[in-house]
């Protein structure tokens, strides 16, 4: 099985020249503890040769209360899901997360090629590299995140 290469979606936030938009935080206090989700490290891999599927990933910390990442809405494609990847008779599969993704309060949750991913399907146009795929997140809590998540190829091109 082709190995899978992990560090990918670091890069984004370094230096002056990372996105900002990659990055969002929910946060509200509440008796003067901040609880809310953060939101890293976003990026959409590019579609190669009119693909009407996506994949897309950031990394997720709930701050001060456990929450869950409920839906995901994007005005790129028809729909968005959250889907888990499961190996079955030695194929892997994906498997959309019904209940949504458990974030437990300060554990970092990463999706990742070959892992946990935001699957865009009925993409409206081509993920191009150098766009951003808007995307609404919608958490548990009722908090909302709105990204502009940014798109490049991915290092498997
Ligand atoms: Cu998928």
């Amino acid at each position: 099985m082709r190995k899978i290469t992990l560090m990918l979606a670091l890069p984004l936030l370094l230096g002056g020249c990372g996105d900002p938009s990659s990055s969002a935080r929910s946060a509200q206090s509440r008796d003067g503890n901040t609880v809310g989700v953060e939101v890293t490290d976003a990026w959409c891999r590019a579609t190669p040769n009119g693909a009407r599927t996506g994949a897309c990933y950031a990394s997720f910390r709930a701050v001060g209360a456990n929450d869950r990442l409920v839906s995901v809405n994007s005005s790129a494609a028809t729909a968005a899901e959250v889907h888990d990847m499961e190996e079955r008779d030695g194929m892997m599969r994906m498997t959309p997360l019904p209940q949504g993704l458990p974030l437990a309060e300060g554990r970092t949750v990463e999706l990742k090629p070959g892992a946990t991913h935001i699957m865009l399907t009925g993409l409206t146009s081509p993920l191009q590299t150098g766009e951003q795929a808007p995307m609404i997140l919608t958490f548990e809590s009722g908090r909302t995140l709105e990204l502009l998540v940014p798109v490049r190829a991915g290092a498997d091109g």
